[in-house]
């Protein structure tokens, strides 16, 4: 097996500016992860390496475990050397030593040792430095650690740490953005390739199955799995038995997560047949412009909230256009009305991670001190606001989503009945869902978008179905 990492150098200076962030302070705890078995023990989901490790540490094998002394500057990795039942089975590796000086680090222990080094420091007063586990076993071992309840793991969680990883983590250095145009691209090509072959009468799944078949021949996989469905108003679902059917759209939103383990996250919308139809052009040609506008408006300093907002007054004057909303757009937006259509948020930051380090907690990625997210339907579900800088990558990504159950509910209750125009909303409950969406980084005067083109507009895509 061979180990992809980037240059020694790169794990060196990133361990050094994360040292700086933390001043001379204790111990900086990272774990990686260890194989999850899916069920029976030996019967494993792919493995999948924790993507702060991987940033600062690069060694994508499991059951790793890594300080950082950020007082004396020492660095040491803990694992175990395979035994010959791994190797029989799972082959071999570099010894852990070998391992870690790729990544310039001269000091390894067994990895239980790691255990020894944390109870030195607590008792000698340190602070031991952890991120927020999101894995069961992870847990655990924080837990046993730190010899505290599995419900008290949380209140141990460094804020510092979360902040420093988050601030060096959230601007995607050249090195970096080399590999998201690498991943986009793979995602633009999964989705040609299962824009290509839909038709009436195949089924979601062999859709699905374009899909990664396209990721693992440019040695990538699905970052996140496949939304690829003929019910789109559900923004999440993972079902795919259903046959598409012409006069329907086809949600595709699919990414790949490359061999650095960079990932795209890519949505169009597209008719099962040759052509949209006038509802549907209608109302793709709104989601697009709303699209446009948040483009427009991607800069370092605006905030993506404001953005967020912007695009949904868009969508209004949109759905005002062919009657299905009414009134003034931008007190529609503030009443909320326009979460009848679009419940969910604008975007995210993109990197490692789908929703990039989401597992150190989205107040601190998408949000400040000063700017907290809302509780309200629809804000709430907006994961990132800050203001933008140069080196964010994120996604945008409008859509509109009729869900029936919605309609009936808000309606029962008269909802926003000044700015919905119920009776005709009505005729439109079976029409599904449309989003469309790329992924952009900020750059100083504006933004680029990252990947190979995918075709976009009607006229493109209905031109890719011939
Ligand atoms: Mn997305």
């Amino acid at each position: 097996m061979k180990l992809q990492l980037f240059n020694k150098q790169v794990y060196v200076d990133r361990r050094a500016a994360l040292k700086q962030a933390i001043g001379q302070d204790g111990l900086i705890l990272l774990l990686g992860n260890e194989d999850s078995s899916m069920n029976y023990k030996d019967n494993c989901y792919p493995f999948r390496q924790d993507s702060s490790f991987l940033y600062y540490f690069g060694l994508d094998v499991p059951m790793l475990a890594a300080i950082i002394d950020a007082d004396s500057g020492e660095e040491v990795i803990f694992g175990d050397e395979l035994s010959m039942d791994d190797i029989i089975w799972t082959g071999t590796l570099p010894s852990v030593k070998e391992m870690a000086s790729l990544v310039g680090i001269t000091e390894t222990r067994a990895y239980l040792q790691v255990v020894h080094y944390i109870h030195k420091a607590i008792t000698s007063g340190r602070t031991v430095h952890i991120l927020p586990p999101y894995r069961p076993e992870n847990k655990i071992k924080l837990a046993t650690w730190l010899n505290v309840s599995l419900d008290d793991v949380a209140d141990h969680v460094s804020i510092k740490l979360i902040k420093a990883v988050i601030a060096q983590r959230v601007i995607k250095t050249p090195l970096e953005i080399e590999q998201m145009q690498n991943a986009v691209s793979i995602s633009v090509d999964m989705q040609l390739a299962v824009i290509k072959h839909t038709r009436p009468g195949r089924k979601e799944y062999e859709l699905v199955a374009k899909a990664e078949e396209a990721a693992m021949a440019a040695n990538a996989r699905l970052g996140y799995p496949a939304i690829i469905t003929t019910h789109g108003q559900t923004l999440h679902t993972h079902y795919h038995g259903n046959t598409l059917q012409e006069g329907r759209m086809v949600l595709s939103d699919i990414g790949a997560e490359n061999a650095m383990h960079y990932g795209g996250d890519l949505t169009r919308t597209f008719p099962v047949g040759r052509s949209f139809t006038t509802r549907q052009k209608e109302l793709y040609e709104v989601v697009l412009n709303a699209m446009d506008h948040a483009i427009c408006m991607l800069k370092p300093g605006v905030r993506y909230k404001d953005i967020h907002l912007a695009a949904c007054q868009k969508l209004v004057e949109g759905l005002k256009q062919v009657n299905l909303m009414k009134g003034n757009a931008a007190e529609a937006v503030a009443e909320g009305a326009h979460t009848m259509f679009f419940q969910c948020g604008l975007g995210h930051m993109l990197g490692m991670d789908t929703h990039d380090m989401e597992d150190l907690g989205e107040p601190y990625v998408g949000y400040t001190d000063t700017l907290k997210k809302e509780t309200v339907f629809g804000l709430k579900s907006l994961r990132l606001g800050r203001g933008l800088e140069a080196g964010f990558v994120l996604t945008v990504e409008p859509g509109i989503y009729i869900i029936p159950e919605l309609i009936d509910r808000w309606a029962a209750e008269k909802k926003c009945a000044d700015f919905i125009n119920y009776d005709v909303l009505n005729t439109y409950r079976d029409f599904g869902g449309i989003r469309i969406e790329d992924n952009f980084l900020i750059t100083e005067r504006g933004s680029h978008l990252l990947g190979k083109y995918l075709p976009k507009s009607l006229m493109e895509i209905e031109g890719l179905k011939e």
